[in-house]
C-alpha cells in the first residue's frame, strides 16, 4: 500500500496540515529543519537507528545514527555560536559530498543561519559570485578545496571566517581555522525557534540574463518536503533511500536530506564519480530499496546496457524516481524492462522547493509526461501572450502556479524586482508577502508545457535561454562574462547544442581580439580557463569562432538565432537583428 493511498482522494480533501500528522508534530513544538531531521527523530526513540551510510572514493565507509547526527549537529551549532554568528547570517558550504556536509548543513540551521551549500566542483568565480551576493559570512571547506577560497577572500568584504573540517590541519593558514567534527559532539544545545518564513536554506540559480539568482527558502519548506517525500517518493520506515543528487543542488537538499530525514529514514550517499557498475554495486551492497536520481545518469545507465544490469542483484530496489530535466517515454520503459521498476518523473524547481507536478505511485504512468499537479498544487498553463490560463488540452503555454504552498521561495537575494516579475496578475506595488495569498496571482516558472485531456502534463522546453546540461541549470551569461576575461576573446555567446546523454552541452561563438588566430591550443586554453573559473557542467564542449556576432538593434546579441541554427529550428523573425 502506498502512503498516499488514493490520489484522487488526497486532491479533494487537502490541507497542508496532513504534513504535520505525518510528521506527528504538535503546535507546541519547535520548527527548525535542523532539529527536527535529528532531534525529534531522537525522540521518537529512533536514536540508534542509521541515518547515514556514507562511502567515499576508493570505497571508505562510515555510518552515524540519528543520536550521531543530533549531536554532532550540536557541535557545529555551538561552534558558529562560538564563532559570534548570529541567526539569520549565511554560512557556506563548500564541499564533496562527506558527512561534514550534511551534519553541519543541519547544525546550521539549528541555530538559526542560514545554511548556503555550494557544488565543490565550482571554480574561483562562480564562488565568488555567490559569496559576495550572500553577504556570506562564515565558509566550512576542506584543504582540498580552501585554495579556491583564498584566491577570492580579499574581494569578499563581508566573510570573517574560513572552517577546514577536513584535510591535513598542518598546511592552513594563520587566519584558518581548523576543526574536526568528531571532537565537537555536543549533548545540548538549545535550538533556535524559527517561524516558516525564517530564512533556512539559500539555493543560487541560474537565469538567462544577469548573475546567479539566490533563492531564499524558510524553515516552513518543510512541510512541503516532508508530505512530497512520503507520498511520491513513498518512504517507510524500513527503507533504504538514495538520492543520489549533490545538496549543492536543490534536490541535494530537499530530498537528499530533509525528506528522508525528517521522516527517520535511513538514506545513503556515495561520493565518488559516477560508473554504472559502481553505482548498481552501491545498490547492491547497501540494499537500496528507493533511488530518486536524474535523466542525465539514467540514460548513461541505459548506454551501457542491459547485461551489466544482470551482473548485480538489485532486487531490493521496489521504487524509482527521476527530477531535473524531460524524462524520455524511452527511459521509462527501457527501466521498466531492466529493473521491474519504472522510473517516475517529477517536475520541480529550485524556486518551488517541493515537486510540483508529479507521477505519484498508483496513478497510471504515461511514459514522457511529468505526471499530474501534487495534491495541493495549483497549476496551470498560461497563454504565452495573454499570461491567460488555458483550458484547452494541448495548448503550449507556461507552467504557472497559484502561491501558497509552503515551499516556495521567499525572495530572490537583493533582487526584488526579479522575484516580482515571477509573478504575474499581480498589482504593481504588491510586495512578495502578499503576492503569497491573493487568489489571482501565478508564480510563473519559465518552462513550457502543455497537459491532456485526462490532466497529464507534457514538457516542451525552457521559455528562456537557460542550458539545462545534466539537470544542472547553467546561465548563459555567466559563461560570457567569464568568457570575455579571456585575453583572446573579444565578444562571446553561449547557447546549449543537443547532447545524447545530457540532453545539452554548452557550445559558444567567440569573436577573437586582433592579435590573436584560432588554434588547438587556443580551444583548449579556453576550455580550461571555463572549467577553472566557473565549472566542468561550464566548460564549452565546441567552440565556433565568428568574424561578428549577431545582433539586435539594440545591441544584444542574439542566442536565440544562434540556438536555433544549431539545432535545425526555424529561426523565426529576424526584423530585429542589427543592420549591417
Ligand atoms: C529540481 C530542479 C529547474 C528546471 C525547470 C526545468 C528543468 C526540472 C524537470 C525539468 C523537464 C522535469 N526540470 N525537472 N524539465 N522535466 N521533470 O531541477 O531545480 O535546478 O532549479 O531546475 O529544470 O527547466 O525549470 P532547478
Amino acid at each position: 500500500m502506498s502512503n498516499i493511498g488514493s490520489y484522487e482522494k488526497r486532491r479533494e480533501n487537502f490541507s497542508w496540515d496532513i504534513a504535520k500528522e505525518v510528521l506527528a508534530w504538535k503546535e507546541d513544538e519547535i520548527l527548525n529543519i535542523g532539529a527536527m531531521c535529528s532531534d525529534r527523530i531522537c525522540a521518537q526513540g529512533k536514536g540508534d537507528k542509521k541515518a547515514l551510510i556514507w562511502q567515499g572514493f576508493g570505497g571508505k565507509q562510515k555510518t552515524y545514527t540519528f543520536n550521531d547526527l543530533r549531536v554532532l549537529s550540536n557541535g557545529f551549532a555551538k561552534f558558529l555560536q562560538d564563532l559570534g554568528v548570529a541567526p539569520g547570517e549565511k554560512v557556506c558550504l563548500f564541499m564533496d559530498k562527506i558527512p561534514e556536509l550534511y551534519v553541519s548543513f543541519l547544525g546550521v540551521l539549528k541555530m538559526g543561519a542560514v545554511a548556503q551549500p555550494l557544488f565543490s566542483a565550482f571554480g574561483d568565480e562562480s564562488l565568488e559570485v555567490r559569496l559576495l551576493s550572500a553577504d556570506t559570512k562564515v565558509i566550512f571547506t576542506t584543504r582540498k578545496h580552501v585554495k579556491k577560497v583564498r584566491k577570492i577572500q580579499d574581494r569578499l568584504p563581508a566573510l570573517e571566517k574560513i572552517v577546514v573540517v577536513e584535510g591535513n590541519p598542518n598546511k592552513l593558514r594563520d587566519e584558518e581555522i581548523y576543526m574536526s567534527m568528531e571532537d565537537f559532539r555536543v549533548e545540548n544545545f538549545k535550538v533556535y525557534e524559527a517561524g516558516p518564513d525564517t530564512p533556512s536554506v539559500l539555493h543560487y540559480t541560474s537565469g538567462t540574463t544577469g548573475q546567479p539568482k539566490g533563492a531564499q527558502h524558510g524553515h516552513g519548506s518543510i512541510w512541503g518536503q516532508a508530505l512530497t517525500t512520503s507520498w511520491v517518493l513513498d518512504l517507510k520506515d524500513d527503507d533504504i533511500y538514495w538520492c543520489t543528487a549533490d545538496p549543492g543542488w536543490v534536490t541535494g537538499t530537499s530530498y537528499g536530506i530533509i525528506g528522508p530525514w525528517s521522516l527517520g529514514v535511513t538514506q545513503c550517499v556515495l561520493d565518488s564519480g559516477f560508473t554504472s557498475a559502481a553505482w548498481y554495486k552501491f545498490i547492491q551492497e547497501n540494499k537500496v530499496t528507493v533511488w530518486y536520481s536524474a535523466p542525465t545518469a539514467i540514460r548513461s545507465l541505459m548506454r551501457d546496457g542491459e547485461e551489466l544490469v544482470k551482473q548485480y542483484d538489485l532486487s531490493s530496489l521496489r521504487h524509482l524516481a527521476s527530477v531535473g530535466e524531460p524524462l524520455n517515454a524511452e527511459a521509462v520503459i527501457w527501466s521498466e524492462k531492466v529493473y521491474g521498476l519504472p522510473f517516475l518523473d517529477t517536475f520541480w524547481q529550485t524556486e518551488t522547493g517541493s515537486m510540483m507536478i508529479t507521477n505519484i505511485p498508483g496513478v497510471k504512468i504515461k511514459p514522457g509526461s511529468m505526471g499530474k499537479p501534487f495534491p495541493g498544487i495549483e497549476a496551470g498553463i498560461l497563454d504565452l501572450q495573454t499570461n491567460e490560463p488555458v483550458t484547452e488540452p494541448g495548448t503550449v503555454g507556461l507552467i504557472a502556479f497559484r502561491p501558497g504552498w509552503p515551499s516556495m521561495f521567499k525572495e530572490y537575494v537583493k533582487k526584488p524586482d526579479i522575484y516580482r516579475s515571477k509573478f504575474v496578475g499581480a498589482a504593481d506595488d504588491a510586495m512578495p508577502a502578499e503576492l503569497r495569498v491573493d487568489e489571482s496571482i501565478w508564480y510563473v516558472s519559465g518552462d513550457r508545457a502543455s497537459f491532456d485531456k485526462d490532466g497529464y502534463y507534457w514538457f516542451v522546453g525552457r521559455d528562456d535561454d537557460v542550458i539545462n546540461t545534466g539537470g544542472h541549470l547553467v546561465g548563459p551569461f555567466e559563461i560570457e562574462s567569464a568568457l570575455v576575461e579571456h585575453e583572446a576573446i573579444a565578444e562571446a555567446a553561449a547557447i546549449g547544442k543537443p547532447d545524447e546523454v545530457n540532453m545539452e552541452v554548452v557550445k559558444v561563438f567567440i569573436t577573437l581580439n586582433p592579435s590573436f588566430e584560432p588554434s588547438d591550443d587556443l580551444e583548449l586554453n579556453i576550455m580550461n580557463f571555463i572549467r577553472k573559473r566557473l565549472s566542468p557542467l561550464a566548460m564549452p564542449q565546441e567552440i565556433e569562432y565568428m568574424e561578428k556576432l549577431p545582433k539586435t538593434r539594440s545591441g544584444k546579441i542574439l542566442r536565440r538565432y544562434l540556438k536555433a541554427l544549431e539545432w535545425g529550428h526555424e529561426v523565426g523573425d529576424l526584423s530585429t537583428l542589427e543592420d549591417d
